[in-house]
């Protein structure tokens, strides 16, 4: 009861005093208002890659479960798994079969109790993958959906007459046609899938379809789980009447992430109604996170689907900061990957974007995406560690809910298959095979995947230097990275200066100051082509955040404007090199300081 009294005391403190701040326009309410999931650091695990129990190539929870107390061990406060329901792995379990099962390859439901048991028993929230946006075509609602134009499962999906003629083109993200209309013989209709052929798109049109979700939804939750990542959600609401594409997106496209061209795809008329009814119907009724993948979703409208006053979610991933970079055409080993003020000025725009409302998420890595180091990082042996532990001090002073992603902490880096045959993801294979059919030409294709496939993310977890990097007695599923020689948690453990001590002392420093998680966020010099800087202020405490993206040495000067330079918090160097009020940051050196 005291301590009760004593909490709610603390919290009136705090609200009457930011109140007053607030008044003065100095601390935006999405500060006032604290939760656990703004705090959080998230750990994501892809299942297939983290740990196999059984020798047969493919991680699995029984793998994970015997993790948990290195997962435990890192300080982190929540768990995201990629999906793990039944599904004929066309896209490795974003094609689901049964929304209510585990898939096989990973275990059964009591697997999945006794995960969820020893994270919760370590303190530790466990947020799964929730796609609906599709299903797989082996779903029962699409067997009975596709088997007659009456049957009752019909409208569960998109279907377009063939007698009405042949669709607008829409075009694919992974079908070996680039068509997302595919006719199928049994009704003489066509289907929409947006993905693979494997992956029909869901009609939310349908009010039964979203009771089925929401009731999916309860199921899990009714579990105890604490929240859902939402795949591709704002496709979820389509125009249904499927107007022609203006015509410069006629062309067969690789279709990237332009939110002009995604306009047709997602973001349909009835977006915000679903997330609203989602939110009333399941998610208000739980202390639950939710973090939708938001595809498309432009700044100027981003607030309307995590304003807190609007009821739909928490948080979305944009795709615009994964994108930095990627239209890179320089080639040449040592070429600049981005422009250091590109990225200052995309990633600080997403988390201005939540200066007052919502909230911001900030990632560099994840299953979609190469490997952070090789990425925004450099992975050359005599950089991969400092620029990796300088990518943490920019992930773990951000002003956003922090997505790490496994195999990070141990600085592990892209594989870069050049080979087609060493490809397993359907994404790369099906382009592949698209181009060949075409008759062109596939060396920059191939090059681009090197740099950037999705299977970068995706090879195995390195435990060890031993064989398979102890990931399986068997087979592994996907090549394993060669540098698990050396890049393995094994030897990480052993190193105390190392990436994976940089990586919980972070997140340590991050527990212990709160201006990291909800200070106001301020870029200085942000002209400064080799220095990301930025202070975190909250009330009177102040921080200066110096990040070196620059393999050469780089001066910021400390002005007076700035503040004054107090104590060192964290260096992911020995030392500081300083004359006057000038640092000289060696290369990928960061560091965090406190300002008087
Ligand atoms: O990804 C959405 C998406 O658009 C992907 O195509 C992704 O951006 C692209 O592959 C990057 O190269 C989600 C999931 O994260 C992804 O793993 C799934 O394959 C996809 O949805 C379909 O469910």
């Amino acid at each position: 009861m005291k301590q009760l009294c004593v909490k709610i005391f603390a919290s009136l403190l705090f609200t009457l005093s930011a109140g007053q701040a607030f008044s003065q326009g100095a601390i935006p309410e999405n500060a006032v208002n604290k939760k656990w999931w703004k705090e959080a650091v998230v750990y994501q695990v892809y299942p297939r890659s983290f740990k196999d129990s059984d020798g047969d190539g493919v991680g699995d929870l029984k793998g994970i479960i015997s993790k948990l107390d290195y997962i435990q061990s890192l300080g982190i406060d929540v768990v995201w798994l990629n999906p793990i329901y039944s599904s004929p792995n066309d896209d490795n379990g974003y094609d689901i079969s049964d929304y209510r099962s585990i898939m096989k390859d990973f275990g059964t439901m009591d697997d999945f109790n006794v995960l969820l048991k020893g994270l919760h028993d370590r303190k530790i929230k466990l947020v799964m993958d929730l796609v609906v946006n599709h299903s797989s075509d082996e779903h029962e609602w699409f067997r009975q959906s596709r088997s007659s134009r009456t049957n009752p499962y019909r409208d569960y999906y998109h279907w377009w007459p063939a007698e009405k003629g042949v669709p607008a083109k829409r075009w694919s993200f992974f079908d070996e046609d680039a068509s997302a209309w595919r006719l199928d013989s049994t009704t003489n209709s066509y289907y929409l899938h947006y993905f693979s052929r494997k992956q029909p798109d869901l009609n939310w049109e349908n009010p039964k379809l979203r009771q089925e979700v929401y009731g999916l939804m309860k199921f899990w939750f009714d579990k105890g789980i604490d929240g859902f990542r939402m795949d591709v959600i704002p496709f979820v609401s389509k125009d249904t009447a499927f107007p022609p594409l203006p015509a410069e997106y006629n062309a067969p496209a690789r279709i990237d992430y332009d939110p002009n061209y995604i306009e047709y795809y997602a973001r349909g008329p009835h977006l915000h109604e679903y997330m609203q009814e989602m939110n009333r119907e399941v998610l208000s009724k739980y202390d639950v996170m939710t973090v939708g993948e938001g595809i498309g979703v432009r700044a100027d409208e981003a607030l309307l689907l995590v304003d807190k006053a609007r009821k739909e979610l928490n948080m979305f991933f944009t795709f615009e900061t994964a994108a930095v970079g990627k239209d890179r055409t320089d080639w040449s080993p040592d070429a600049e990957k981005f422009k250091l003020t590109d990225f200052k000025t995309t990633f600080s725009k997403w988390i201005n974007v939540f200066k007052e409302k919502g909230w911001a998420t900030v990632y560099l890595g994840n299953h979609d995406q190469s490997r952070m180091v090789s990425r925004f990082g450099n992975d050359k042996p005599e950089y991969r560690e400092t620029s990796s532990k300088m990518l943490y001090t920019f992930l773990l002073s951000q002003r956003a809910t922090v997505y790490v992603y496994a195999g990070d902490e141990i600085g592990m880096t892209n594989i870069r298959f050049k080979d087609i045959k060493d490809y397993r993801d359907l994404q790369t294979i099906n382009h592949y095979n698209l181009l060949k059919r075409q008759g062109k030409p596939t060396d920059d294709f191939l090059r681009d995947e090197a740099e950037f496939s999705r299977e970068n993310g995706r090879t195995p977890m390195q435990w060890t230097g031993g064989q398979n990097a102890g990931f399986t007695t068997g087979t592994p599923w996907l090549k394993i990275n060669p540098d698990h020689i050396t890049v393995n948690v094994e030897a990480a453990e052993k190193e105390k200066n190392g990436i994976l001590s940089y990586f919980r002392k972070m997140i340590k420093l991050r527990k212990q100051l709160p201006e990291l998680v909800y200070g106001n966020y301020t870029v200085v010099d942000k002209d400064n082509p080799q220095v990301f800087a930025y202070t975190r202020t909250l009330k009177d405490k102040k921080v200066l955040v110096l990040l070196s993206f620059s393999t050469k040495v780089a001066d910021f000067t400390v002005t007076p404007e700035i503040g004054k330079m107090g104590n060192i918090l964290i260096n992911n160097l020995p030392g500081i090199a300083t004359d006057g009020n000038t640092i000289h940051l060696k290369p990928y050196q960061a560091m965090i300081l406190r300002l008087e």
